[in-house]
């Protein structure tokens, strides 16, 4: 059911005879993953036929005024909607009464931009009646509420399709839900990707996280600097985005309410770029002479900054997004320590003394004046946080590491930054799916501060680092574990506290997105109505 916690609903007996109801077996009501803010379900139900099911209009948008994100948004929840009905057959003639109808109102109608941190993401469906209203302040925020009211519709056992009297007002928890990729470790190909920003879009997940560079590849295609990819692509011609690629990757993104936030890390994880950009990276050295190795960029030398700006400022046009993620994560010192004669003139020059974090803060500080000319807000892993002295030039930061993660979140808001919390969300290790409520027991605001600090955790990430995944595995080990996470970052932390209640909505949920054509792994023994084929 859609009300999960009884002692949240006003409708306490009710439910409680729902619950016996349903354990009978006479009626099923839809859950809806994650668990909405309010949600008043009933016994009373209303039949949908895909020939007389439509979605409409209201308000300021009309047909003369209609919305291009909203029209593909109708036509792909058609499809989930009557996963039977083939598409395409000629609509018959019928009465008023035997239409239904959804309805849409928007209190703001801009369907032209890109969702961002500030974007609105509520909305209230209200089906009762035979009909359905769905009104939010935004488009992002109907396409949430496209996604809920699309899980409120079932079939029953002779396939004809139901929905219940139903009322939902919604919005989330925490404004920023994302999913990291790592496309350096292995490539993945962009179906692969634009398969995960649909199962994004179903776990109401709004920010894709693109970690494009690291030691191994650089499949991203740079205009400004095409060798980068030319060289440091696992292949040059197959294994690489090219801009078009990364287009549509955006656009695909856009049309479900999903940020692509880029990161360009730096100055360690960038070897790949060594092959195409000579002298950027620190030679190492062994007994007074060059090794053949590489370090981290090179913070010495100006032409790094020259690099580095011109490759943000095609980053800055590419990616629409207004955040840009710098890195800045395990720096290893170990290049710039042993003996690189020119990086221990520029020590001493600079009075650092022996200490390297100095001159890898010294190298983030110029990368951030660089993002922060081209009007970009920066987010820089939890690393750049605990060594940089000038805090107040950092925006936000990402928590990562493991160990007590909630005391390095208190020590960032207190420090006046935002923060995303990585840490308790990794999936690149395999495990068995049990551990799935490993994903949901996790407590982002646990931490002892102040109503103002805890409005700076703006949200929280599913890391799935590629060392072990490719598109052989990428669907079913970040499905359903990163649906736990999701709804621990949408839903009311009081109202799904449980792990025993949200079982059965998760089989449910994943049940449906096998339905949908996803490669979720199953939570425990049982089956499906209909298996992923
Ligand atoms: N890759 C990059 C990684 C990790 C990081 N950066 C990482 C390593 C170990 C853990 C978590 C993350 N694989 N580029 C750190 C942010 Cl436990």
């Amino acid at each position: 059911m859609c009300s999960e916690n009884p002692g949240y609903n006003t409708l306490l007996n009710y439910t409680f005879l729902l619950f016996i109801i349903q354990q009978i077996g006479l009626v099923k009501v839809q859950s809806v993953w994650p668990l909405p803010q309010t949600c008043i379900t009933s016994t009373e139900r209303y039949q949908l036929k895909p020939q007389t099911f439509s979605f409409g209009y209201r308000g300021q948008l009309t047909e003369q005024h209609s919305c291009s994100v909203l029209d593909a948004a109708f036509k792909r929840y058609f499809s989930i909607l009557f996963p039977d009905y083939p598409s395409g057959n000629d609509t018959l003639q019928f009465t008023e009464n035997e239409v239904f109808t959804l309805t849409i109102s928007l209190d703001h109608h801009d369907c032209e931009g890109y969702p961002n941190q500030d974007s609105s993401e509520r909305y209230k469906l209200n089906v009762f009646a035979g009909r359905a209203s769905l009104n939010a302040e935004t488009v992002w925020g109907a396409l949430r509420g496209l996604e809920s009211f699309s899980q409120l519709v079932y079939q029953d056992d002779v396939g004809s399709y139901y929905i219940n009297k139903t009322y939902i007002e919604d919005f989330p928890q925490f404004k920023y839900r994302g999913i990291l990729l790592d496309t350096s470790r292995h490539y993945l190909p962009v179906p692969a990707i634009l398969k995960t920003l649909d199962a994004m879009a179903y776990s109401k997940f709004n920010v894709f996280h693109w970690h494009i560079v690291d030691d191994p590849s650089f499949p991203y295609q740079s205009h400004t600097f095409p060798e980068l990819s030319s060289k440091g692509a696992f292949h040059p011609v197959t294994h690489i985005y090219t801009q078009s690629d990364v287009r549509r990757v955006i656009s695909h993104a856009r049309m479900r309410g999903i940020r692509v936030l880029p990161e360009f890390d730096s100055p360690g994880h960038t070897k790949s770029w060594g092959k195409g950009q000579p002298e950027l990276l620190t030679p190492c050295y062994r007994g007074g002479n060059p090794s053949g190795a590489f370090g981290p960029v090179n913070p010495t030398l100006s032409s790094t900054y020259q690099f580095m700006a011109a490759l943000f400022k095609e980053v800055a046009t590419v990616f629409p997004d207004s955040y840009i993620h710098l890195g800045g994560d395990e720096v290893d010192f170990s290049c710039w320590y042993v003996s690189n004669p020119y990086v221990r003139a520029f020590m001493q020059k600079m009075g650092f003394g022996l200490d390297f974090s100095k001159l890898e803060a010294f190298y983030i500080e110029k990368i951030l004046n660089i993002t922060l000319a081209l009007r970009k807000t920066s987010i820089v892993w939890q690393d750049v946080f605990d060594y940089h002295e000038r805090r107040k030039s950092l925006s936000v930061v990402e928590v990562w590491k493991q160990g007590c993660y909630l005391c390095e979140v208190r020590r960032v808001v207190k420090a006046g930054l935002r923060v995303i919390l990585a840490s308790p969300w990794y999936l690149d290790q395999p495990g068995p799916t049990h551990n799935w409520a490993r994903y949901y027991n996790v407590w982002p605001l646990a931490f002892k501060g102040s109503e103002k600090q805890k409005q700076l955790v703006i949200g929280g990430e599913v890391c799935l680092w590629g060392e072990y995944v490719d598109a052989t595995n990428l669907s079913p080990r970040l499905w359903p574990r990163a649906s736990a996470a999701a709804e621990r970052l949408w839903s009311n932390e009081k109202q799904t506290s449980s792990v025993d209640r949200a079982f059965p909505r998760l089989q449910e949920f994943r049940c449906k997105l096998l339905r949908r054509g996803i490669q979720v792994e199953p939570l425990y023994v049982g089956y499906c109505k209909h298996e992923y084929q």
